[in-house]
């Protein structure tokens, strides 16, 4: 199996503009601590830590028609995007180290234009509980965290929608969400009226992550752009307390190594977001140190040589 793996370029986005709870915005340093460039380096990668980007403090307000902190979380997101575009354009890997999950609009908007000026297929891997597929129309709690994946589709305002260019940056057909088991109810009727591929925990209870991974990664070519955004809170609480919205039974361990090793051995990571890591609710930074370990195994660590 052929990996190829672009230089990688590492940046922070210390925000928690779209969660519910405070402390997302300490997730990159946080992974930092944990070593995060030094060990992906150790896997043979060129790997640069461009530092943060910058975006306006926290206000805490109510959600005004629907929205909370929409003028702040353009604004972050509009930063995200020219970082993001800036290293696809440079042919280097971004990876962006959150902050909430509100931060993938801009990171997956670089992408896809990448993408599409390129001639490329994108496949966007959503790792996560939740679907991330509110409006708001529905959204429970205003928090732009539970939107992203609906903005990107098309269905959001016109500052998230049309960060990159003008309409929706991907279609469901290119996404794959795996993890998901809490799903508000009207967000249950938006996923099924477009067609969302959702791999959720019952899937995965019963055909194994193995199975699961192979219909994922499934029609993947060599002009594939493979995106994987990676909520932790995809993991279990109980190996994964660092995180804002914790839901029980998520994906374990071994699962979790896994979903790495495979999509490494597919050689066509392109972009990677690591998000919603609250080192505020985290036991002795226990969350960040794992997202490390299983990023290291995207990056090809693996027990035995395997080629
Ligand atoms: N679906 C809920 C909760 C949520 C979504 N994403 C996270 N939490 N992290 C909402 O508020 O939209
Ligand atoms: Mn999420
Ligand atoms: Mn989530």
């Amino acid at each position: 199996m052929s990996r190829f793996t672009l230089p990688v370029s590492i940046f922070g986005v210390p925000t928690d503009i779209g969660a519910a709870h405070r402390g997302a915005s300490m997730g990159p340093e946080a992974l930092r601590v944990a070593k995060f460039a030094e060990k992906i380096a150790r896997h043979g990668v060129e790997v640069r830590d461009l530092g943060d980007v910058a975006g306006p403090r926290n206000p805490q307000t109510e959600p005004v028609e629907g929205y909370r902190h929409l003028d702040e979380v353009a604004a972050w997101n509009r930063a995200v995007f020219e970082t993001s575009a800036g290293e696809l354009a440079a042919g280097r890997m971004p990876i962006m180290l959150g902050g909430d999950h509100c931060l993938a609009i801009g990171s997956i908007a670089a992408v896809a234009a990448h993408c599409r000026a390129r001639g490329k297929r994108l496949r966007l891997l959503w790792m996560d509980a939740h679907a991330d597929f509110n409006t708001r129309e529905i959204t429970p709690s205003g928090n732009i965290h539970g939107m992203p994946v609906a903005c990107l589709c098309g269905l959001g305002p016109g500052v998230l929608v049309d960060l990159g260019a003008p309409g929706p940056a991907i279609r469901p057909d290119q996404i794959r969400q795996i993890g998901i088991r809490s799903v508000d109810r009207g967000e249950k009727r938006l996923v099924k009226a477009h067609g969302l591929d959702i791999y959720d925990m019952r899937y995965i209870d019963e055909i194994g992550m193995r199975r699961v991974m192979e219909e994922v990664l499934e029609g993947i070519d060599e002009n594939t752009h493979l995106h994987v955004s990676f909520d932790v809170d995809m993991l279990d609480p109980g190996i994964a307390p660092g995180t804002g919205t914790r839901v029980p039974g998520g994906v374990n361990y071994r699962e979790a190594q896994l979903m790495m090793e495979m999509i490494a051995d597919t050689g066509r990571l392109g972009s990677l977001d690591v998000v919603e890591v609250n080192p505020a609710l985290d036991k002795r930074n226990a969350t960040a140190r794992l997202a490390v370990e299983l990023v290291e195994s995207l990056f090809g660590k693996s027990t035995l040589m395997r080629d």
